[in-house]
């Protein structure tokens, strides 16, 4: 049987829960009859709702199809969350096989769902596709084993690096068939993070449900910007500015429920990020999506974890514009922050380059 294409199966099915489940992982199951037909197909579509194994095998509820062998890309559950456990479920169902694809990181869970499978006599067969399906989860891991939220910076390049003129002439560096893809981007991350200087220069909409600015003086327009108009925003400014300033602040957006202030520590002049990002792994945000200028890029890649650059062919030129990471100033190439390439896609006439520590 060719577990790595049932495997692929998997990831696409959980991938339709992709937006829908954080802070759980996305998992899709399909499930198979002694003759290896596909009888039923699952997957995690919504938080805190049923788990894909859970959902493959209520499919086959008022039917005569006998489940034989069950794949899916993380190691069943053994613990009671919002669901009962999926190892119990599949062992009650009569499953002669259970093919996964990676171990569970949940500390809860790390073995016990193999192990309570086993105990049972059912075949296992583990870890197929497992580069591939421990990238599906790539946020959940870091959630789960260091307990922090996974930062991604998605950016819009010339040829030579710069996000635009020197004048802050921008719009457009990247074609629409570019743009209209970071939407899905967009949909793959908890929520959005910008600055201040981003939100003034560009006044961008950044449609999504939670979205966070880096305000240091709250100098951004909460009556008129953009950004403000539509989903849940959490906005960080210094806690040292004036107390009167977020206090006038409060009284003028009393109306907009949905904006909410956060003081914050600063260092030389700069949000701390690592404040930051411990207060929104509070909020329960797993994953952002950095979308801002050359300086909080900069500031951010000790944290960051994926790069999305997108390229579009053109070239500014030396000494005009705008660079995309303003980090500091390296005398030999040895010291420059290294990534790896893990994808190269087409869209035309742009491209887009991921990155990853
Ligand atoms: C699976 N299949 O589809 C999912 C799993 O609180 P709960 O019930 O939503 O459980 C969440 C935990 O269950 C999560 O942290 C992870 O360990 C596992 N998620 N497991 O076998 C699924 N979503
Ligand atoms: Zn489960």
């Amino acid at each position: 049987m060719d577990y790595e294409l049932l495997m692929q199966r998997c990831i696409e099915l959980a991938k339709l829960g992709q937006g829908k489940v954080s802070p759980n992982p996305m998992v899709g199951c399909v499930v198979l009859d002694a003759q290896g037909n596909i009888i039923s197909e699952g997957y995690h579509e919504q938080y805190g709702e049923n788990h894909a194994e859970r959902n493959a095998l209520l499919n086959l509820m008022n039917s005569d199809k006998k489940p034989h062998t069950l794949v899916v890309n993380l190691e069943p559950c053994s613990h009671f969350g919002k669901t009962p456990p999926c190892a119990d479920l599949i062992i009650e169902k009569g499953i002669k096989r259970v093919v996964t694809g990676m171990r569970d990181v949940n500390p809860i869970v790390a073995g016990n769902g193999i192990t309570k499978l086993k105990n049972a006599g059912i075949e296992v067969i583990e870890n197929i596709l497992e580069d591939e399906c421990r990238e599906l989860n790539e946020v959940f891991i870091k959630n789960m084993t260091e307990h922090k939220t996974f930062v991604a910076i998605k950016t819009a390049t010339t040829i030579d690096g710069k996000i635009a003129a020197y004048t802050g002439s921008s719009k457009w560096i990247t074609s629409d068939n570019a743009r209209n893809h970071v939407k899905q981007i967009r949909n793959m991350y908890d929520a959005i993070l910008t600055s201040s200087s981003t939100v003034i220069a560009d006044n961008p909409t950044m449609e999504h449900k939670y979205k966070i600015v880096l305000d240091r003086e709250l100098k951004t327009d909460f009556e008129n910007a953009n950004i403000y108009k539509s989903g849940t925003i959490y906005v960080f400014y210094d806690k040292n500015i004036d107390p009167d300033k977020p206090k006038s602040i409060l009284r003028q957006i009393e109306t907009k429920k949905n904006i909410n202030l956060f003081p914050c520590h600063v260092n030389d002049n700069k949000i701390d990020l690592n404040h930051v990002l411990n207060k929104i792994y509070e909020l329960g945000i797993m994953s952002i999506l950095v979308e801002a200028g050359g300086h909080l890029n900069g500031s951010f890649l000790n944290y960051t974890d994926k790069i999305y650059q997108f390229i579009a062919p053109k070239i500014l030129g030396d000494n005009s514009g705008l660079s995309c990471f303003n980090y500091r100033s390296v005398t030999s190439i040895n010291d420059s922050v290294q990534f790896k390439i893990a994808d190269v896609q087409h869209f035309t006439p742009d491209i887009l380059i991921t990155y990853k520590k």
